[in-house]
């Protein structure tokens, strides 16, 4: 690694689809965000790269299927990713999106600087065409029977059973998704890119340059160069997308894996406008690309051909994907909701980020799919994180401040030739050979992608701490030998620093817990030091105050993993239209109505003048509303929500022409709009600045 001067790190761009869940973490943003984290500390000039994929049938498909715009579409769930990944700490430079302006710009210009060289096909041919709806059927829009495996719901580009890659004419019975009717053949033209042209280069750069990249990469890459490469067409015909740019090209735009991955260019240009250029085409920097498996051919084959077509661009040095992750033994699936959603979880397991990483880390589906259970989480949070990392921190706070007042004892020389004392200087140097023995192999595995084994031995570390204080055993030496005592504790608070020091690019938290209990001046000086020298290093100074000691980690309550485990069970087993999957959980549908039911309802907004609990009720307030015209009393089932002290003076959104209604003797004279989420909580809908009471909603 010491070759390259900078390195370009990018994780997939997740598509604005719907909310990202723990395959997509494990699979991509985990490894890349620990990767990054490891360069950093090694001092690296890094920029991590991502953003949203916006474009493509994901997009207008799931528009569609929720009856929203596509803009609308990519809007929501954009915001929603991004707050999630920044709520989770993944630490991205920029977290871009490719409906950006400045994507529009760079993936027109590449597609030009390609088109110029007269290197794309421009073809006619006959294509799916849907007669009711007025368009052609590419990729997903059109099902039909896989040719390889009999699926009879393969899609226009995969067949997701036997994972085919095909193209529409390919299918056997094909069929609209949109409306279902067999499509008629229609010429349209298009543009394509030779692939097969680059075949030579690619056997070349890739198959006998990078015999490094790890076995499940090289091999696919292998069987697809095996098979031999077509020209493959980067135009569509949709409505939505980055226009083909060239005169003649009305309602034709780039295929989405033509323009999400230029997105790592617009991106890192969007991030450093004036010297975005050395990060892409500066052969001294090393770009790596994170992904999951199912984008390999286009990361490894498809976009490097692009790269190479466009020239001066640098190519990916490594490419390291990672396989499947299931949940509960069953393939993670969005549209049935057998999901863990990760916004869902740091809602659910407040402060407990590090603990996903690393159950995460720790299962990653880096050779093979792995599986994530409920319970194989709550065992290893309690087992590992908890009994291993977090006890042997806090036993050596806890003893320090018990022998030595909350100070680092001296470090000591330990002489002399009783047994006692030899067995402690054994003792220590065989701790001392293990933990650098650990540290050795951690920063190797992180430097070769090894996440997992890495993340083992960073564990190792706090294991090692552990046997070390139960074979030396300080608390018995403590009335006869304080000099043997304090050279223990010494070098346990020294493993405690290194300890915080190797999990930073694991557990960011955990890290920062260890700085704040250890509360050490020599903090970073020591983890220059500990990560280029990849050994044990001085942590603490003799004589220096401690902080207060921390509880790093709890036990998972049986009740929190109850929770989680029954979600799962109570979700569909069939498919669910995939608007289920916007928020998981949510309320179907009620039925369509028209817009005369609609425009029948009075909805105005009124201010709370006066508001009193009802008495005899524990859920009813009483509210008088000044509703522009007078006052009018509503009763309101929101007690456990708001006191009727937060009612007064606040606007509330109200139906007014609702027939009036007696409760407990009290006639109500309309009803307050409340949004209600999943748990039944119950939220006020006001306008997102005052207006005068009265003013209608429509
Ligand atoms: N959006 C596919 C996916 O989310 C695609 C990745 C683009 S990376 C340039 O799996
Ligand atoms: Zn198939």
């Amino acid at each position: 690694m010491s070759q390259f001067k900078r390195h370009t790190i990018t994780a997939a761009l997740p598509y604005a689809n719907g909310p990202l869940h723990i395959g997509h973490i494990a699979g991509a943003y985990l490894p890349a965000d620990t990767y990054v984290r490891f360069l950093r500390l090694r001092g690296e000039d890094v920029v991590f790269i991502c953003g949203s994929d916006e474009h493509g049938v994901a997009i207008t498909l799931g528009a569609k299927k929720e009856g929203v715009s596509p803009r609308v579409f990519v809007d929501k769930y954009h915001h929603m990713m991004k707050k999630a990944f920044e709520d989770f700490g993944i630490g991205f430079d920029i977290y871009s999106r490719t409906s950006n302006p400045v994507h529009y710009e760079t993936a027109q210009e590449f597609f030009k600087k390609i088109y110029d060289q007269n290197l794309f096909i421009e073809e006619t041919s006959d294509q799916y065409y849907d007669e009711q709806e007025g368009i052609f059927l590419a990729d997903r829009y059109i099902i039909g029977t896989c040719p390889n495996c009999g699926n009879p719901n393969a899609y226009g580009d995969q067949c997701e059973k036997c994972g085919t890659s095909l193209s529409p004419r390919q299918l056997i019975n094909p069929r609209s998704t949109v409306s279902g009717n067999t499509p008629v053949l229609r010429p349209t033209r298009h543009w394509y890119f030779p692939l097969d042209k680059f075949e030579n280069w690619l056997r070349e750069w890739l198959i006998e340059g990078h015999k490094d990249w790890k076995t499940n990469v090289y091999g696919q890459c292998k069987s697809w160069l095996d098979q031999g490469l077509q020209p493959r067409s980067i135009t569509r015909d949709l409505d939505w997308g980055i226009p083909v740019p060239l005169p003649d090209a009305e309602g034709k735009v780039l295929y989405v894996w033509f323009d999400a991955p230029i997105g790592y260019i617009s991106a890192t240009k969007e991030l450093k406008p004036n010297d975005w250029e050395k990060y892409w085409k500066d052969p001294e920097t090393r770009l790596i690309h994170f992904i999951g498996k199912d984008n390999i051919v286009f990361h490894c084959i498809i976009f490097p051909s692009m790269l190479k077509a466009a020239g001066d661009f640098i190519l990916p040095d490594n490419v390291p994907a990672n396989e499947f992750l299931n949940l509960e033994g069953d393939k993670l699936s969005t549209s049935r909701n057998h999901a863990v959603w990760l916004h869902e979880y740091l809602h659910d397991f407040p402060g407990r980020r590090d603990e996903l990483r690393y159950v995460l880390t720790s299962i990653s589906p880096e050779a093979k799919d792995a599986d994530f259970t409920w319970k194989d989480y709550q065992q290893k949070v309690d087992s590992e994180m908890v009994s291993i990392l977090g006890n042997f921190v806090n036993r050596v706070m806890v003893l320090t401040g018990k022998y030595f007042d909350g100070k680092v004892p001296a470090e000591q020389e330990l002489p002399g030739t009783d047994d006692r004392r030899k067995k402690i200087l054994t003792l220590y140097q065989q701790a001392h050979n293990d933990l650098n023995q650990a540290v050795k192999e951690m920063t190797a595995c992180l430097k070769n992608f090894r996440f997992r084994e890495a993340q083992f031995q960073m564990m190792n570390l706090a294991r090692i701490g552990n046997k070390f204080l139960a074979d030396t055993e300080p608390w018995k030496l403590a009335k006869e030998d304080m000099e043997a005592v304090a050279a223990i504790l010494n070098y346990s608070l020294t493993i405690v620093g290194n300890i915080g020091l190797a999990c930073e690019p694991f557990l960011p938290d955990g890290a920062a817990s260890i700085r704040r209990q250890l509360n050490s001046d020599l903090f970073e000086v020591a983890r220059k030091q500990f990560w280029q020298k990849e050994e044990l290093v001085h942590v603490v100074a003799q004589g220096a105050a401690l902080g207060t000691p921390e509880l790093m980690y709890k036990k998972v309550e049986d009740a929190d993993i109850e929770k989680q485990m029954e979600r799962l069970r109570k979700t569909p087993l069939t498919a669910v239209p995939e608007a289920a999957h916007a928020v998981a959980a949510t309320k179907a549908l009620k039925p369509e109505i028209a817009f005369d039911d609609f425009s029948k309802l009075d909805i105005r907004i009124g201010e709370v003048v006066a508001a009193e609990k009802m008495e005899k009720s524990d859920k009813l307030l009483k509210l008088t509303v000044d509703d522009g015209l007078g006052r009018r009393t509503i009763l309101s089932g929101i007690a456990k929500h708001y006191s009727a002290d937060e009612m007064v003076g606040r606007q509330v959104t109200f139906i007014a022409n609702l027939a009036p209604r007696k409760m407990m003797g009290i006639e109500s004279q309309g009803m307050i709009l409340m949004a209600e989420d999943n748990d039944g909580k119950l939220r006020l809908i006001r306008p997102t600045e005052d207006v005068a009471p009265g003013s209608t909603v429509s």
